[in-house]
């Protein structure tokens, strides 16, 4: 996209969020935007796609890349979860690799480097959630040690997203990174995602916050219908959006459905009113629960919510009514 008249002086910078799941990542990149754009759940592998979070301070345009945790499984979801933070780090300008600071940090680190096979440039390594250390810490120390796996880890930064802490260090640091040249985005654009990948993911962070167990991991959210709010007649009609909730198993389904259907309406309710907020006007959510076996392999799905093959997937090619 090309943005005419741009200021002479406006910088851009592409850096990548990348780490263990629950690390962090998407708490700080809302954090930065300043509202909750990115899904986050307090459990891991909340986030599946790479994405961009964009946000400009004065003339410095900062494209966040927010990616899926790095974690080790062989099943073909969480192989092209991988493969989505691996792309996420590409032709980026900076890495920043979050570590939770309540972790034993070195280990993670080297969990991560095992899964992640794509070469780390410039990282600069951030221990997070430091409003929850107790003890006193030798962070220098510990930074040290992760150079030794991550030869291109230039400096450290300990922070908290929750209370703000250092955080401003940071973004004025990653300002002072960036190199003058045009913006990518246009003024007022926050992502590289459209309102029906957000309204997928807010639905999918409901079910995350309201069920239990293995099942949020085995739930997957796919729109099957999405009309922009418009005018006609000189009334302004709703959003119109009719979502389908798949679950692995049958027995699944009466779970997500919920008594009289309340966990449904609970995880409509809320979803509803964050669509609301981003595409400004009234919604009208139509949710169901659809079981499809093995939807995590199914290479139909996959593809549906943003899961391309990925070098090391598997053979999993099946049709969208398995
Ligand atoms: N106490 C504390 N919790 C945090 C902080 N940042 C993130 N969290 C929590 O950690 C969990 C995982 O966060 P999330 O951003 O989804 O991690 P991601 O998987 O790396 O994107 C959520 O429950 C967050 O509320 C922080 O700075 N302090
Ligand atoms: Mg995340």
């Amino acid at each position: 996209m090309l943005i005419t008249d741009q200021h002479p002086h406006n910088k851009s910078i592409m850096v990548s969020l990348l780490g263990k799941p629950n690390a962090g990542k998407s708490t700080l990149a809302n954090h930065l935007l300043g509202f909750d754009l990115s899904i986050v759940s307090s459990k891991p592998q909340t986030t599946r796609n790479t994405f961009h979070c964009v946000l400009t301070i004065d003339r410095t345009e900062i494209i966040l890349v927010d990616t899926p945790g790095v974690h080790s499984s062989g099943q073909e979801l969480n192989v092209r979860m991988n493969g989505q933070a691996e792309y996420g780090s590409e032709g980026t300008d900076l890495n920043l690799l979050l570590v939770d600071a309540n972790k034993d940090t070195l280990e993670e680190v080297k969990e991560f480097s095992k899964e992640f096979e794509h070469k780390l440039d410039k990282t600069w390594v951030i221990f997070t959630k430091t409003d929850r250390v107790k003890e006193d810490r030798d962070f220098e120390a510990e930074f040290s040690e992760i150079q030794k796996i991550i030869p291109n880890a230039e400096r450290f930064f300990n922070i908290s997203a929750k209370s703000g802490d250092n955080v401003h260090l940071l973004i004025g640091d990653i300002c002072d990174e960036a190199e003058e040249g045009p913006h990518l985005y246009p003024n007022g654009n926050v992502s590289n995602k459209n309102e029906r990948f957000f309204a997928t993911e807010y639905i999918r962070e409901q079910a995350f916050k309201v069920l239990k167990d293995e099942i949020p991991y085995e739930v997957a959210v796919v729109i099957e219908d999405y009309q922009d709010a418009f005018e006609k007649d000189e009334k302004k009609l709703d959003t119109r959006i009719s979502a389908s909730i798949l679950v692995n198993r049958p027995s699944q389904r009466g779970i997500v459905v919920g008594k009289k259907g309340a966990i449904i309406k609970q995880i409509g309710t809320e979803a509803r009113k964050k669509i609301e907020a981003m595409v400004g006007s009234r919604v009208h959510l139509n949710l169901h629960v659809k079981v499809s076996p093995k939807w995590f392999k199914n290479n139909f799905v996959l593809e549906e919510i943003g899961l391309p093959r990925v070098q090391k997937s598997k053979r999993v090619w099946r049709s969208r009514n398995d």
